[in-house]
């Protein structure tokens, strides 16, 4: 029999048994056309996994009815929602997508303060709102909320599922979309489920890869990456109560989800369709490359945690399907990529261009981000890129050794050099950074800061010279430009937009000081709000111009819809692209990451559509390329030309 009947004779026999149609009522019918259109999808992926599991049809049934339960809980205000995304699937597009992430206490104390701040967010432009991980989570260190202890229970520090809700609700009101983390890689050692497992519970043993001694962990181990080498080495960790070993990719509290049981698909669904109810109009997939293992394999971005990252998605068609993933996988680009695809993320951060941008600054040459971007930037035309400078985590180096090679760099050698350059062992660097996650191993280690001490404003202010700080203004604004031009979807970490400076508070404390990613997550302190509002100060500069990058953004559709061409400029410390828009005159942007003004040819101008009239609309100034020849940009400048119909 061919899995299409397959799959029909299955979906017939679980409709009547679950009387969907009555279950639901007159809400039924978009539901079951929708059923109807992903079942033989959802089927196929899940078949494929589970072929060995016994009693498949009934993995089917359960997940059904998870589907229909999630549906009949889902709000009338956002079942309207599916109905318009559906009708505009490419809505994330927009020249208007800002974007913003921050822990609710560093930003606003509690949900209901937040509530109270989306007038700031607003007055910001921002648009897309991820807030850090908000659930239940273990008091002290819970990896920043990414130890989660109960999907469906909001940190009581926070507020509760109703202040989300509601708070949901006023972002969808103020137009600004709501993402959650969709932390599904492992969940806390708190969590009922792990509670179960470690109370002889052999239905929630099944829910985690527990081993009873080292023979199976050492196996794997010898092909595994170590994530946190500096909480412990190796990927497992001992339980001395249940003398077993427990697979912790990350710290020794966040227990890997055993993934080869489809009962574990089926019960994070129905958590995952929770937050999906509860408004989230994204949901970022954590450490998504971690998923699924296979002996023998590094146990990351195996096809059939594709395959299960599918077949989640296929249950956002059904049930809530205003509702779009965003990948986190920061891994090597070429396996970036494969997370997007319309059916799988139609978001992805892109870890790439922020290292790559990170790596420009400190060189001050762009080979190495022009030969990448030019083949690694262009994805499926109906997803976008989310693109960031600074985030919650640390920078990792993750170029392709085999582009850094065609500049002639080793790139194992060339990632020791920026590890040194971001964390202090650099002579002349300007940045102020700390380093994370010594592997003493292979003598790989990671880069925390927030962006404006890394750009060099720490150490310019600090120094107390006008100059220096006057660099990395240029710097900082250089790195937002790019973010906001690109291509994609911006995204700003709270606090870069006034400029903060790494905060070394957490030090101090018990539960942070082993995390150097603390350093780089400030709380926004009424002082650093009033040093981005005093005229003069760097932070008011910076302030200043975001803003302004930002209006120009949402007001030029070509920053929304369209492609975007990586230019070769010829000279190595530019980097150039141009903005192709189908309707709407193109955008031309040029940067100099050089503290030396450069000078780019006319011949290039012209292959990026600069021959005639623009306007370049940082400054407002137009410009008849016509007449002007090459183009001299000074140190750190760069420039937006809008080109004019002739
Ligand atoms: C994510 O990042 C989160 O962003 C981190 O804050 C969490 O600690 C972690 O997952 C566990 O939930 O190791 O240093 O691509 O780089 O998934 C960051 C692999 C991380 C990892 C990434 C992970």
């Amino acid at each position: 029999m061919n899995s299409r009947i397959e799959s029909q004779r299955c979906l017939q026999r679980i409709e009547k048994k679950l009387d969907i149609e009555k279950l639901l009522g007159a809400g039924s019918v978009p539901f079951l056309l929708r059923l109807g259109q992903h079942f033989p999808r959802l089927y196929d992926l899940l078949s494929n996994v589970y072929h060995d599991v016994e009693d498949f049809d009934q993995v089917m049934e359960s997940l059904v009815k998870t589907l229909v339960d999630s549906y009949q809980d889902r709000p009338e205000r956002l079942k309207k929602k599916d109905d318009q995304r559906l009708d505009d699937p490419q809505w994330f597009k927009s020249e208007n997508m800002v974007g913003m992430a921050c822990y609710v206490d560093l930003l606003a104390n509690d949900l209901k303060t937040l509530k109270s701040r989306i007038p700031y967010l607003s007055e910001l432009g921002i648009s897309y709102l991820h807030l850090m991980p908000l659930y239940k989570s273990p008091e002290g260190d819970s990896d920043g909320g990414y130890a989660v202890s109960d999907y469906r229970t909001v940190n009581p520090a926070l507020g509760t599922m109703d202040d989300l809700r509601d708070l949901s609700e006023a972002l969808s009101e103020a137009g600004i979309s709501l993402v959650l983390d969709f932390v599904f890689n492992h969940t806390s050692d708190e969590h009922e489920w792990a509670l179960a497992a470690r109370s002889g519970d052999p239905k929630y043993a099944d829910f985690y890869y527990l081993f009873d001694d080292r023979s199976v962990p050492d196996a794997y181990e010898t092909t595994l990456r170590e994530i946190f080498p500096q909480v412990r080495r190796g990927s497992f960790t001992y339980l001395e109560d249940m003398d077993k070993w427990v697979w912790t990719t990350f710290n020794s509290f966040q227990w890997d989800l055993n993934y080869s049981n489809p009962s574990v698909f089926s019960a994070i669904a129905s958590e995952m369709l929770y937050l999906a109810n509860a408004g989230a109009e994204v949901l970022r997939l954590d450490a998504l490359a971690f998923i699924w293992k296979e002996l023998g394999t590094t146990c990351e971005n195996r096809p059939n945690a594709h395959k299960l990252i599918q077949a989640f998605n296929c249950c956002l068609q059904i049930a809530a399907p205003a509702v779009v993933f965003k990948s986190e996988a920061i891994v090597h680009p070429d396996d970036v990529v494969k997370y997007i695809e319309p059916e799988e993320c139609q978001l992805s951060y892109n870890p790439l261009l922020m290292a790559l941008i990170w790596n420009s600054l400190a060189t001050r040459k762009t080979r190495l981000l022009n030969q990448s971007l030019s083949h690694r930037f262009a994805i499926h035309p109906d997803c976008s890129w989310v693109n960031y400078a600074r985030c919650h985590d640390d920078i990792g180096w993750t170029f392709d050794d085999g582009d850094a090679a065609a500049m002639g760099l080793n790139g194992y050698d060339h990632r020791l050099f920026l590890n040194r350059y971001y964390t202090g062992g650099f002579e002349g660097s300007f940045a102020t950074g700390l380093g994370f996650q010594f592997n003493p191993e292979n003598g790989d280690r990671r880069v925390c800061g927030s962006l404006a001490s890394l750009a060099g404003l720490e150490q310019a202010i600090e120094a107390g010279d006008n100059s220096l700080v006057d660099m990395s203004v240029a710097r900082i604004l250089l790195i937002h430009s790019i973010i906001l031009s690109i291509g994609g979807i911006p995204l700003l970490y709270a606090g870069d937009e006034l400029a903060m400076l790494n905060d070394y508070s957490f030090q101090d404390d018990d539960t942070k000081k082993h995390d150097a990613r603390w350093v780089n997550r400030p709380r926004i302190t009424e002082e650093a709000l009033a040093a981005a509002a005093r005229p003069g100060t760097p932070q008011n500069r910076i302030n200043a111009a975001l803003r302004q990058m930002i209006s120009l953004r949402k007001a030029n559709a070509v920053f929304g819809t369209g492609k975007t061409r990586i230019i070769s400029t010829g000279n190595d410390h530019l980097f150039a692209y141009q903005r192709v828009h189908p309707e709407a005159e193109n955008l031309a942007v040029i940067c100099n990451f050089s503290d030396h003004p450069q000078i780019l040819d006319q011949g290039v101008l012209q292959s990026m559509g600069l021959g005639g009239r623009a306007i370049e609309l940082i400054s407002g100034e137009h410009v008849n390329f016509h007449s002007t020849g090459s183009l001299n940009l000074e140190p750190f400048q760069f420039q937006w030309f809008r080109t004019d119909p002739a």
